[in-house]
């Protein structure tokens, strides 16, 4: 009878996913999270807005593991004396310091560089790390490499292949559509749309400038914020501009005829004091010279699969007895 109760000792191996996120980001089994070195120097700001729109955080040394992890990207990307930004900053109106995730200062065991902090010139609001694992104080106006770092994400990418709600697959284009309404200038729109893992939205035809009217349509002027004097919401910048004079060529250079759509409004391009060399779309889809240092809503597109998704799994025991 016993025979029956007799155990069976079986062990199975399981691949166990332990997360997913993009795959130019590199996983670091110690600290469970995902990392991407920036080698191009950036404000700290930029930092910052960099890897936000990554779908990830500058990276601050809040633990031990992870400071550990970041000396160690310091090192092997770039030199033992290279500072690059952490999130650890005084520079917004809530002035002390603290890390982007709001950490408090004092409750991150850190090690300061020989004569720091000395808020130079009182002007020193962002912390750097070097890869010996000291930290100072710098201005954040400095442009340095900076680390991106994600904590382990296992929820499975949206059709679009990031977390991102506001990213739309439109199965007429099988391609992938935001209207950012948070304003920026041309340039950090182009930005943007690269952290993103796309591009400014290049109007190829009739039917993507419809399926960009219709994102718009979903974006009302009282819905976005913003004082109206600084950023007026009947535009959205798209991927062209002025490469001499009225030479409107797409962000890759295509003249935008040849690209497939170049529906000018009456009027337009007007060429506004004092000057304007941006492209921009109207709500009903007419195209529009804007002002590129001037803030507007913005348009990116994407295909659906880029940036590619990466799972790590480990190997896991299971043992039924
Ligand atoms: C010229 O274009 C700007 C926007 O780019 C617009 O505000 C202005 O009304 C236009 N002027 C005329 C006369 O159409
Ligand atoms: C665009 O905005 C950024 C900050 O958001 C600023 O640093 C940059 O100088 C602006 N560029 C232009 C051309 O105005
Ligand atoms: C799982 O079992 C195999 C074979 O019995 C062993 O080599 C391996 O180290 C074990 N792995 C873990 C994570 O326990
Ligand atoms: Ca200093
Ligand atoms: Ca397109
Ligand atoms: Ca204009």
């Amino acid at each position: 009878m016993n025979f029956f109760f007799k155990c069976f000792v079986l062990t199975l191996c399981l691949n166990l996913i332990e997360g997913a996120f993009r795959c130019d980001y590199n996983y670091i089994p110690t600290s469970k999270s995902w990392f991407k070195h920036h080698v191009m120097p950036a404000t700290w700001d930029d930092a910052r807005t960099t890897c936000s729109l990554e779908g990830a955080t500058l990276a601050s040394p809040i633990t031990e593991v992870l400071e550990l992890d970041m000396i160690e990207i310091i090192e092997k990307s770039f030199t033992p004396e290279t500072e690059v930004f952490t999130g650890i900053h005084a520079s917004t109106p809530a002035g002390a310091f603290h890390t982007i995730e709001g950490i408090p200062f004092s409750e991150i065991p850190l090690t300061w560089a020989p004569n720091q902090p000395d808020n130079k010139n009182d002007k020193e609001k962002c912390i750097t790390l070097n890869g010996k694992g000291e930290i100072a104080d710098r201005s954040c106006e400095e442009p340095r490499p900076f680390i991106c770092y994600s904590g382990n994400v296992k929820a499975k990418p949206n059709e679009c292949g990031n977390h991102d709600p506001e990213y739309f697959l439109d199965k007429r284009m099988n391609k992938c559509y935001k209207l950012h309404s948070t304003p920026r200038n041309f340039s950090r729109a182009f930005l943007a749309c690269s952290a993103e893992g796309g591009h400014l939205a290049i109007i190829n035809s009739d039917l993507e400038a419809k399926v960009l009217i219709d994102l718009f349509a979903k974006y009302p002027a009282k819905d976005m914020l913003g004082n109206g004097a600084y950023f007026w919401k009947e535009v959205a910048f798209v991927g062209f501009y002025d490469w001499g004079f009225g030479d409107w060529k797409t962000i890759e250079g295509q003249p935008i005829m040849e690209a497939g759509y170049a529906k000018f409004k009456s009027g337009e391009p007007n060429n506004s004091a004092p000057g304007e060399k941006c492209g921009s779309m109207y709500r009903k889809g007419e195209l529009n010279d804007l002002w590129c240092d001037r803030p507007a809503a913005f348009f990116c597109e994407k295909f659906p699969n880029i940036p590619a998704y990466c799972e790590v799994s480990s190997k896991r025991n299971v043992t039924n007895s």
